[in-house]
């Protein structure tokens, strides 16, 4: 029997079982959820293997059990980080340059790092990840590996340093650092010999892992081109992720990379379902040349990639689960280097804040790719739809609705051991789902609301909706758990690190949000933090 508590049942069997817990929406920590003692979360496993010999709730329990890391977690509260696409390309107006090109093209006329950072902050953007050597060779940094960089250039008499004036104006904005380095490289003779690419590679990882401060985020492409010998190169991928965490142990290695995954396309298209908790099927995490998608041969470009029925299935050929979030890299123009013919091609303002809702909002790290131009500075089209961006979200949220709200969180319970013979439930078992209320101080209208689940601790919701309160008069704690007076408003898969919800306005005094499906007790994770917002373009 399940019991469809009113308040005063859920409540004392919360209060039996230790579950209810009540506190402000915002969410700052410490924002208590049924549960929490406050303590730190056990840094859990990063990857627990999984076999055909786990059955269905020992898997359940696996993937409730896996973590972030430490460098994921904070990779992951960027939330939104600008790609800057910039080089040889950008002076002969190509996407994929051959390798062969004068380094004497490389010029910009009005090169301005600072004017970058700007731009992107205008937009709300909290790191910045360069291109300091695509699939051409040419580095925007003076290598003492190669030729073929700014050095070789007229650009202030060879001696600039794109890559240490974008580092540097990054720490004065604020913003996260990170380096492109293209694997793939055209130009350099060594490339296809495998064993020498390897350590030229290597050597230029070491420098600009060790000349420019913090690095943030090493990005690795897939692409693996054909050498000038002939010959394939093999890449040494074991060997560049142990540099990296030697060198910059807090650097995230996205997706040629063990710690953070592509999202399937360049589009700014996530899945309905975005799981940070991946199975794999194997234990390598040596990248497939073959699969542009990740590590372990993972199709990063599959529908499914996290839910219980794929796990089963890595789980009966033999795996890992590991935590391996989603990044969405898409540029602002339709390519990734700049081109004249494109400045009236930016992406509308909807475009872009329909790629946020559904990237930030739909647990995955944006990267919106911004392209500067030949002057070396971010083209005037871009940086006006940048500051636009910004402030309609700055608009939308810089008011939580629900700040300062009454909030609870509770479960159903069923009912194990019957009742006494007063009617009194005398013990209660398994939970059922969990429901989290908001109370308003008053009416409020809003059209966008945001769940946040403490991922330090997994991810677990697999189903919830959302509710708000449509009943006759005030809702009372009675009502809390109650089937009437509640108009759902929108439903979703999993949360993760942030859900956004949009909606029509809708004007009401409380909320809901009913777990559904989840892979834990619920209530001990839900919410980390809640918000209700008004977009006033909406
Ligand atoms: C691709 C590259 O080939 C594109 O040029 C671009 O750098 C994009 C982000 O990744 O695979």
């Amino acid at each position: 029997m399940t019991v469809r508590a009113g308040r005063s049942i859920a409540g004392l069997a919360l209060a039996v079982l230790g579950l209810l817990a009540s506190s402000g929406c915002s969410g700052q920590p410490p924002y208590r959820t049924a549960g929490h003692t406050g303590a730190t979360p056990s840094a859990g496993p990063g990857a627990v293997s999984i076999s055909a010999a786990d059955s269905i709730s020992e898997l359940e329990l696996k993937a409730a059990r896996v973590r972030p890391s430490e460098r994921q977690l904070a990779w992951q509260a960027l939330e939104f980080q600008a790609f800057v696409h910039f080089g040889m390309n950008t002076f002969t107006d190509r996407e994929w340059g051959e390798g062969t090109e004068d380094p004497r093209l490389f010029n910009p006329s009005d090169f301005d790092a600072d004017q970058w950072v700007e731009a992107v902050r205008a937009a709300g953007i909290r790191g910045l990840i360069v291109t300091a050597k695509h699939h051409d060779g040419f580095c925007l940094w003076p290598s003492r590996f190669t030729g073929h960089s700014v050095k070789a250039s007229p650009w202030k008499d060879g001696k600039g340093d794109v890559v240490g004036d974008v580092a540097e104006a990054c720490r004065k904005g604020g913003l996260a650092f990170g380096v492109y380095l293209s694997p793939w490289d055209r130009h350099e003779p060594s490339y296809g010999d495998s064993p020498r690419y390897n350590e030229h590679f290597k050597n230029q990882l070491r420098e600009l892992l060790t000349q420019y401060g913090e690095v943030s985020e090493v990005w690795f492409d897939g692409a693996c081109g054909e050498g000038p010998n002939g010959k394939r190169q093999v890449y040494d991928w074991p060997g560049y992720f142990a540099l990296i965490r030697e060198l910059q142990p807090k650097a995230v290695i996205s997706i040629m990379g063990p710690d953070a995954r592509w999202i399937g396309n360049e589009a700014g298209v996530t899945r309905e379902s975005e799981w940070s908790v991946i199975p794999v099927i194997g234990d390598d995490d040596a990248p497939d040349e073959k699969n542009p998608g990740g590590i372990a041969r993972l199709d990063a470009q599959a529908k499914d990639l996290g839910s219980f029925g794929r796990i089963a299935e890595v789980a009966r050929l033999g795996g890992r689960l590991i935590w391996y979030p989603g990044q969405v890299d898409v540029s602002i123009r339709p390519g990734w280097f700049y081109h004249t013919a494109e400045d009236g091609k930016v992406k509308t303002l909807d475009h872009l804040l329909d790629i946020y809702y559904t990237s930030v909002g739909g647990n995955a790290q944006l990267l919106l790719n911004i392209p500067p131009d030949k002057r070396g500075r971010i083209h005037e089209n871009d940086a006006a739809r940048l500051k636009e961006l910004g402030d309609r979200l700055k608009a939308t949220f810089a008011v939580n609705l629900a700040e300062g709200s009454k909030t609870e969180t509770g479960a159903w319970l069923t009912l194990v051991d019957g009742v006494d013979k007063r009617g009194r439930p005398t013990g209660y078992g398994k939970r059922g789902p969990a429901v989290f209320w908001c109370t308003l101080s008053e009416a409020r209208s809003f059209n966008a609301a945001m769940l946040m689940e403490d991922i330090s601790r997994g991810q677990h919701v697999e189903a919830f909706a959302f509710e708000v309160w449509e009943g006759a008069g005030q809702v009372t704690d009675n009502d809390l758990f109650g089937p009437t007076g509640w108009r759902e408003i929108a439903k979703g898969t999993t949360v993760g690190w942030k859900k956004l919800l949009r909606f029509p306005t809708v004007t009401a005094e409380a909320v809901r949000v009913r777990i559904l499906k989840s892979r834990s007790d619920a209530t001990t994770f839900l919410p980390k933090t809640f918000g209700l917002f008004l977009d006033p373009g909406r």
